[in-house]
């Protein structure tokens, strides 16, 4: 499963949010390294998609996709150099596959600590940054020598060179401006700071309308970052306190009363999905309606194969369509009898959305 991994200074509300993402009981407490080893759970990803198809087939069972969280401790200025939770913290970072930056912007007179997301987004990424720096400066000398009995080296030297500029001033690699094509050959170096990043700005109780400009001000300091950053403003207070409520309609209705519309946490997670290159393609029936979870620009077998391996082994073809056109027609039948379902082979790339069925044989 995937992970994304929540970072921040000590008291920005990480360990909140994991507990309304994940129903978890994580220690929350006003005072800095609460957390010191890391919590991993589970976050379902929303989707509406899957509700509607569920109805329609009326089945008996719904699975949602799902993603993994992890709360990590708190990290403060030196701790690249090991200062509070130093290196660990920065192993548990490099396990995950996207990074959440969780930037306080709630002032609360009992909880220690700076409310200005930009202070602590300055920290959060010179801490990486010069982390990333050490690890790169180690292999470019390592390379740079390697490159003189083995030509084909050079191109990875330019690489970490570009990386190593970018890095010394401070910039994070996800901003750095670097092509697609140097993004992916550091990627077997396991930088901290080249990979997607969500920002989330820990807004107060009392600040809600101020969202949109907290926003915009974290934003406009990561717009170099291009499709690898986004934004998004809540107050996880409110939103652990509605997300705690089991009732479903209760839960819509304290929502609703906080003012919070649907939510953010379900904002959160569809863009962390996203963020991530994670597609859906749907399964629906009687027994099951389920949400599948794939890599973006996977073909149709690869993705038979996320059901059974048999699927894939024996893949012949499947059968397609997307899912507003099937809930239009009512039921896979009348697809079928319309005409509407597409038979795809072994080189169709699955779109999001796409409801299917495999023929196999093994
Ligand atoms: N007023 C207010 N308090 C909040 C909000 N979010 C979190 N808190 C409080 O801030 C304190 C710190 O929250 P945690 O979730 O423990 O913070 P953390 O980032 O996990 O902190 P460390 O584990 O120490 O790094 C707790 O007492 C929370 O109840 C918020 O939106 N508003
Ligand atoms: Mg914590």
């Amino acid at each position: 499963m995937e992970r994304f991994g929540l970072v921040g200074l000590p008291n920005a509300g990480k360990s909140s949010l994991y507990n309304a993402l994940t129903g978890g009981g994580a220690l929350a407490a006003p005072y800095p390294f609460a957390t010191k080893d890391p919590n991993i759970g589970v976050a379902k990803v929303p989707d509406d998609r899957l509700d509607r198809l569920a109805a329609m087939s009326a089945s008996k069972n719904v699975v949602h996709a799902a993603v993994e969280v992890v709360d990590i401790g708190g990290l403060v200025e030196g701790a690249s150099k090991g200062e509070g939770l130093g290196n660990k913290f920065l192993a548990n970072i490099r396990e995950v596959d996207a990074i959440v930056f969780v930037l306080r912007a709630f002032v609360d007179e009992d909880v220690t600590g700076s409310a200005d997301p930009l202070e602590h987004l300055r920290i959060v990424e010179l801490e990486l940054a010069l982390a990333d720096l050490e690890t790169v400066e180690t292999r470019l000398a390592k390379t740079k020598r390697a490159a003189k009995l083995e030509k084909a080296l050079g191109d990875e030297v330019r690489h970490l060179e570009a990386a190593y500029a970018a890095l010394a001033e401070g910039t994070p690699l996800y901003r750095a401006g670097l092509s697609d094509e140097a993004r992916l050959a550091l990627a077997p170096h396991f930088l901290l700071t080249n990979r997607r990043v969500l920002a989330i700005v820990n807004v107060g109780e009392d600040d809600l309308g101020s969202i949109p400009d907290f926003e915009a001000g974290v934003a406009a300091e990561l717009t170099a970052a291009g499709d690898n950053v986004e934004v998004i403003g809540m107050c996880i207070q409110l939103e652990a306190e509605a997300a705690s409520i089991e009732d479903p309609d209760e839960r819509a209705e304290i929502l609703e009363g906080f003012g919070l519309g649907e939510g953010a946490l379900f904002r959160m997670v569809r863009s962390a999905y996203h963020l991530l290159g994670l597609r859906t393609f749907l399964t629906t029936g009687d027994k099951e309606s389920r949400a599948w979870t794939f890599h973006e620009g996977s073909t149709a077998p690869v993705c038979a194969g996320r059901i059974h391996t048999d699927f894939q082994r024996g893949f012949i073809r499947a059968e397609v369509i997307q899912w507003d056109e099937l809930l239009e027609l009512g039921s896979w039948t009348k697809g079928k009898e319309a005409g509407k379902i597409r038979v795809e082979g072994k080189d169709y790339v699955v779109q999001d959305g796409d409801v299917m069925e495999f023929r196999f044989n093994v």
